[in-house]
C-alpha cells in the first residue's frame, strides 16, 4: 500500500453558512479526496458515495460505541446515557436493535396503515381549507406530531417537548457551537420529560412502547434496558420524520413537473420519499471513530480518530449519480445513505416512509398545483438539514 497525503481543510461544517447551504463545502470535499483532514475539529472526513458506503457498512473498524458525535466518549462524558442502539456496537447493539426491528417493522405497520392514511386525509382537508399556509408546521410537523406519539403510546401532556428535546439531541452530535449553547437552558427540564416518559405506566397499551416492555417480559431485552429503548424512539422518531417531510414538500413546491408526475402515478409516492431524502438528506452527518489504524483511500486514519461521514454529500455523489443535483422520479434512489446502510440502518424507516407515503397520497388527490408563496426559511441544526417556516400556495384540483 503507498500511503499518501492526505488533503487538509480549515472548514468548519457546522458554520451557520455551511448549514444554511452545505452544498459548496459537500463538493469541495468530495473533489479534495476520498478522505479529508478536517484540521479544525483534528476529525477526518468522507464525502463520497464509494469510502461512505464502505465506513457505514464496516462496523468492525468504524465503532458506533464511542459516540456517532464529535465527542469521543474513550475520553468524554456523554451528555446522557448512551443510546443502546445508536450508540454500541454489536453484540450489545444487537438484542434491543432486534427488538426495535420487529415493532417497527412493515409487518407490524400493516395495522396502522388505514388510520393514518385516514388521518392525512382529514389533515390535507382541514389545512386546505386556505389557499396558502406554512407547509412546515401546517404539515410536516402536524402529521408526525398527530399519528407518531400515539402510536407509540405517549399521554397527551407534555408533547411539545418532542422536537425540541430531538433538536438539542441532534445540535448535540456537532460541537459546542451556538446551536448547542441555545439548547442547554432546557436540556434537564426536557430531559427529565423524555426521560419520565419512558416508564411502563406512562405508555398505554398496544403502542411501540408497550411494546418494547413486553420483549423485556418476554426476556429478549432487560427491564433496565426497556426505557432507553423507548429513549431511542422519542429521540430519533419525530425530527427526522418532520424534516424528511420538509424536504419532500419542498420538492415538489419546486418542481413542478414532478408533481404532475405523482398526481398521474400516486404509487410513486413512495419512491419521491426517498428520492427526496436521497436530493435532500435529512440527516447531512454523522461521525465514527476508527477501532484501529485504518486506511480509507490510500490514508491511514489512526486509531481512536473521528470520522465524519457526509450522507448529503454521497447522495450527490456525481461518481455515483447521473445528474445528482435533480430531484427526478424518473430514478432509482434506493441506494442512496440518507437512512444510513449497514448493521444501524435506520430502524424507523418504514415509519418514515408510511407517514410521508399518507401525507402524499392525500395531497395527490386534491392538490392540483403547489408552489412556494414566499422565500422558505431554513432551520440551522448541527445534525438536520430543516425547514423553519415554508409559505406555500396551492390549487385545489
Ligand atoms: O437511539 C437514539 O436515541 C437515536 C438518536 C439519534 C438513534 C438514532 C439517532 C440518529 C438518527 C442519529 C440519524 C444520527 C442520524
Amino acid at each position: 500500500m503507498t500511503t499518501v497525503t492526505v488533503p487538509s481543510l480549515d472548514a468548519d461544517p457546522f458554520a451557520a453558512e455551511v448549514l444554511r447551504d452545505p452544498l459548496p463545502l459537500q463538493a469541495a470535499l468530495r473533489d479534495a479526496g476520498p478522505v479529508v483532514h478536517l484540521s479544525r475539529y483534528g476529525v477526518y472526513a468522507l464525502a463520497r458515495y464509494e469510502q461512505v458506503h464502505a465506513a457505514l457498512t464496516d462496523w468492525q473498524s468504524f465503532q458506533s460505541g464511542a459516540g456517532v458525535g464529535l465527542a469521543n466518549f474513550r475520553y468524554e462524558e456523554p451528555w446522557r446515557p448512551p443510546s443502546l442502539l445508536l450508540e454500541a456496537d454489536p453484540p450489545r447493539h444487537d438484542a434491543p436493535r432486534a427488538v426495535l426491528a420487529g415493532i417497527l417493522g412493515p409487518r407490524a405497520l400493516r395495522r396502522l396503515r388505514d388510520a393514518w392514511f385516514a388521518d392525512a386525509e382529514e389533515l390535507v382537508d382541514r389545512v386546505l381549507a386556505q389557499r396558502s399556509f406554512d407547509a412546515v408546521t401546517a404539515l410536516a410537523q402536524a402529521f408526525p406530531l398527530r399519528v407518531f406519539p400515539d402510536a407509540v403510546g405517549l399521554p397527551k401532556e407534555g408533547r411539545e417537548n418532542l422536537l425540541p428535546y430531538g433538536d438539542h439531541a441532534f445540535n448535540a452530535f456537532g460541537p459546542h457551537n451556538d446551536l448547542v449553547a441555545k439548547g442547554a437552558p432546557r436540556v434537564g427540564e426536557l430531559s427529565g420529560w423524555v426521560n419520565a416518559q419512558c416508564a411502563r405506566e406512562r405508555l398505554s397499551p398496544g403502542g411501540f412502547g408497550a411494546r418494547i416492555w413486553e420483549a423485556a417480559d418476554r426476556g429478549d431485552i432487560t427491564h433496565e434496558q426497556a426505557p432507553l429503548v423507548v429513549r431511542s424512539l422519542l429521540t430519533a422518531g419525530v425530527d427526522t420524520t418532520v424534516h424528511g417531510l420538509g424536504a419532500v414538500l419542498y420538492a415538489f413546491a419546486t418542481h413542478p413537473d414532478q408533481w404532475d408526475r405523482l398526481r398521474a402515478d400516486p404509487g410513486l409516492a413512495r419512491v419521491a420519499f426517498d428520492e427526496a431524502v436521497r436530493w435532500e438528506s435529512p440527516v447531512q452527518t454523522f461521525f465514527r471513530t476508527a477501532t484501529g489504524d485504518t486506511e480509507i483511500g490510500g490514508t491511514v486514519v489512526p486509531d481512536g480518530r473521528k470520522i465524519l461521514m457526509f450522507l448529503g454529500a454521497a447522495n450527490r455523489d456525481p461518481r455515483r449519480w447521473a445528474e445528482p443535483g435533480a430531484f427526478d422520479l424518473g430514478r432509482d434512489p434506493s441506494a442512496h445513505v440518507g437512512f444510513g446502510m449497514g448493521l444501524h440502518q435506520c430502524v424507523g424507516q418504514h415509519v418514515a416512509r408510511l407517514e410521508a407515503e399518507a401525507v402524499l397520497t392525500a395531497l395527490a388527490a386534491r392538490v392540483e398545483r403547489i408552489e412556494l408563496d414566499g422565500p422558505p426559511v431554513r432551520h440551522l441544526n448541527n445534525t438536520l438539514r430543516a425547514w423553519e417556516s415554508m409559505p406555500v400556495r396551492v390549487a385545489s384540483a
